[in-house]
């Protein structure tokens, strides 16, 4: 047999890609049901506070002048709601004041060290825009007195927990009573106390941790700065295999000390389905309401961890889709916000080598940094974004403190949903689209006004813009009586935007 000539072959092949793509799109009948009981808290971000203190002093680049121009700039085009910052004893209190915890030597604090002047930088720049701020003391360096004796992570467990609840407190009387900040709403004593709170060499029983923030709360109580700072417990990482162990401890045994619970995810990636991810964060909500408490994501990202520094998918456009999926799934199940871990590639030590430079951000750092490295060879600017900035900016862009959730479900578990309703009034419907299949959506929604024209915001492969201005919408009107009809493209983040 020959093969037909090329127009031939065309003819008959062009019907068939046809019918080949339309049957490719899914229809979908959407009706917006009831909401969620939980109002959003905020999406947010980390950002430790370590541009000024350990970038800026590099010699790589960095200047002072780009936390304005650059940092601070987009943080306001983001709209970020909340800011989850580090912080370390040492930077404060480098030696013991004295041995006695209930009687403070301020002569020795260093309040003014550089990691000090680097932190209030970002609180200024929190206080201005009016963003909420937790603040995490990480954890007992090994070289600072309040390890002890402990090792096995460069944080540890602190061997004295009055002393630690002395140093935290030192540290929230002077930002909040002194400073001023009223941006500090939150605080965390120890990130991830669930591996990180190592006693003798070995990961302590969590009732240690329990008894520690006990501890802490009563030290707040006593220097009457309890009611100035919600508690966020718990901070347990996801422990590689969604274990909800600690945290079912924490809620057990902290109902009384915490306001609020916080867990971390790295679990979910492109082969997971939504519903696993919505199942997840649907027991932490159960556990953290079983004692009438709001659960929190933390921290996220994908689960393509190379160590703590990096995630293979980073400069992926599909990571996009991704960390949208993780969002609408967690909002969905009742979290009451999460916080991208993290907002900027940087440094956290400034003699510290290439590999422990974190590079999850949003944006990337200055090109100089990444000098030699094939993956960044083709750099043009200085903190080039990264196209999940695009996707990770429509959410926090268009989704409010205090906005209500109507969780959605459409019939492809790899295409997330859902409608939020801000408190202005105003309806947007999410929907990040992982899969390479169209949808064809039609929304019902019983509790809208109908409104004829939406904004439609559209993350697609060939749709970013080239820097980081935000993603610009076009505009749908639809017959006033019908249902709203869109279709969600393969591979997309789409957000429909009542006007
Ligand atoms: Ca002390």
């Amino acid at each position: 047999m020959t093969f037909p000539s090329f127009n031939l072959y065309r003819l008959l092949l062009l019907p068939l890609l046809a019918s080949a793509i339309v049957s490719r799109a899914s229809s979908t009948d959407i009706v917006v049901g009831s909401p969620s009981p939980i109002k959003i808290l905020s999406l947010g971000a980390e950002l430790d506070p370590h541009f000024f203190s350990q970038n800026v002093t590099r010699a790589d680049g960095v200047k002072a002048s780009d936390w304005d121009s650059v940092i601070v700039r987009r943080i306001q085009s983001l709209k970020l709601k909340s800011l989850r910052m580090m912080v370390l004893p040492q930077w404060f209190e480098p030696v013991n004041d004295n041995d006695n915890p209930f009687t403070t030597d301020t002569s020795r604090l260093t309040f003014n060290s550089p990691e000090m002047q680097s932190l209030y930088k970002q609180l200024d720049m929190a206080q201005k825009l009016g963003i909420h701020v937790n603040l995490t003391l990480w954890g007992a360096h090994i070289s600072h007195f309040l390890s002890g004796h402990n090792r096995g992570n460069w944080v540890v467990a602190p061997y004295d927990y009055q002393e630690w609840a002395e140093n935290f407190s030192i540290l929230i009387r002077h930002l909040l009573l002194t400073k001023h900040y009223t941006c500090i709403r939150e605080i965390t004593p120890v990130n991830e106390p669930d591996w990180s709170f190592i006693i003798d060499g070995k990961r302590a029983p969590v009732s240690e941790y329990i008894e520690m923030c006990r501890i802490l709360d009563q030290r707040f109580r006593a220097d009457n700065i309890r009611h100035l700072v919600r508690f966020s417990l718990s901070d347990n990482s996801d422990g590689g295999s969604g274990t909800h162990e600690f945290l079912a401890a924490c809620t057990r045994h902290l109902g009384q000390e915490a306001d609020i619970f916080n867990s971390h995810t790295y679990l979910f990636g492109y082969e997971t389905p939504d519903s696993v991810i919505f199942k997840w964060e649907k027991a932490n909500v159960s556990l953290a309401q079983s004692v009438g408490k709001l659960h929190f994501i933390g921290e996220f990202g994908s689960n393509q961890c190379l160590g703590a520094t990096r995630q293979a998918d980073i400069n992926r456009f599909e990571r996009g889709i991704l960390m949208a999926r993780i969002i609408i799934n967690c909002l969905n199940a009742g979290a009451a916000g999460l916080s991208y871990w993290s907002l900027i590639d940087q440094y956290y030590g400034k003699d510290e080598g290439y590999d422990a430079m974190q590079q999850l951000g949003l944006w990337k750092s200055v090109r100089k940094m990444y000098q030699g490295d094939s993956l960044y060879q083709h750099l043009i600017t200085d903190y080039e974004v990264r196209p999940q900035y695009h996707a990770y900016a429509l959410l926090t862009t268009h989704i409010n403190e205090g906005a209500e959730v109507y969780p959605l479900t459409t019939n492809n578990d790899f295409c997330a949903a859902t409608a939020i309703k801000n408190p202005d009034g105003h309806w947007v419907y999410a929907f990040a689209n992982g899969s390479e299949t169209d949808m064809d959506i039609r929304i019902k929604n019983p509790y809208a006004v109908q409104k004829n024209r939406f904004k439609v915001y559209s993350y697609t492969r060939h749709s970013l813009p080239a820097n980081d201005a935000l993603i610009a919408p076009h505009t749908k009107s639809i017959k006033p009586t019908s249902s709203l009809r869109y279709r969600i493209p393969a591979n997309s983040v789409i957000l429909l935007v009542q006007e």
